[in-house]
């Protein structure tokens, strides 16, 4: 799909250039499409609102089966695709809300910043702090006042990481998921608008970083045919010159979609 494969990492190891070029990309993908005039502005859905939404009239009806993690990692793919039609240099970051330095920090200043120096120079407020959600809330958080949410979800790790086949490791990575969602509370712990809060993206990075990681480990991961063979709607590529709908086979060795992580 793409010769040059770029990587993800962390975002505990960002430079402060590539979490401006970060936080700038979501300001501009809240920002586009301009509103035609003043009193439009409400109702012109903006290009972030259009990949939020993504996930309540398709995700939802697939989370709790076994296309949980193919169509996530379609989905964050997409939304990467996004950032980088922006700034074609960067890549979706993952938080390790189960990393010692998570649990000894809680959520990153990278998230709770009011503000931010954009690369133009001028202070702005920290996109990754809230988003719209629907006219005229915005997103919320109400997160915990200790981490013991993830260090409960630091605890399955090594179960999840132990399981043989991709059936098992499905079923057992998706509680770490949940936990990071009770963690941050508010609208992320609400299924209709968690894809808004701008976190959403960074903390569902690291299930595919964990996927990513299990994959390596376990070549032999056992994927049904049915998974592979189901269209993740409605994420395209582009095969011999026309778009065609991604399938779970499509999506299961990242480097076809063009990315890998760091480690
Ligand atoms: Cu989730």
């Amino acid at each position: 799909m793409t010769n040059e494969i770029y990587s993800r990492k962390s975002i505990y190891a960002l430079s402060g250039d590539e979490k401006t070029a970060l936080r700038d990309a979501f300001s501009v993908l809240y920002t586009t499409p301009e509103a035609d005039s003043q009193s439009l502005e409400s109702k012109v859905p903006k290009r972030y609102q259009q990949l939020a939404i993504i996930l309540n009239e398709f995700g939802h009806y697939q989370w709790n089966d076994l296309l949980f993690l193919p169509w996530a990692r379609a989905y964050f793919w997409w939304f990467e695709q996004a950032l980088r039609s922006v700034s074609p240099g960067i890549s979706l970051p993952y938080w390790d809300y189960t990393s010692s330095r998570a649990i000894a920090e809680g959520l990153p200043e990278f998230f709770t910043d009011e503000t931010y120096v954009s690369s133009d120079g001028t202070t702005k407020a920290n996109p990754l702090l809230l988003a719209n959600y629907k006219f005229p809330f915005s997103t919320f958080r109400e997160v915990k006042e200790n981490t013991d949410l993830l260090s409960k979800a630091a605890k399955l790790i090594p179960e999840v990481n132990n399981q043989t086949g991709f059936i098992d490791f499905s079923l057992s990575v998706y509680p770490v998921d949940i936990l990071s969602h009770s963690y941050i509370g508010g609208s992320s712990a609400n299924p209709n608008s968690a894809s808004y809060d701008p976190v959403f993206w960074f903390t569902h990075c690291q299930l595919d970083h964990l996927w990513w990681q299990w994959q390596k480990d376990h070549h032999d991961h056992e994927v049904p045919v049915s998974v592979k063979k189901t269209q993740l709607m409605p994420f395209t590529k582009e095969s011999d010159e026309k778009s065609v709908i991604l399938t779970g086979e499509d999506v299961l060795n990242t480097v076809e979609l063009g990315y890998r992580y760091e480690s």
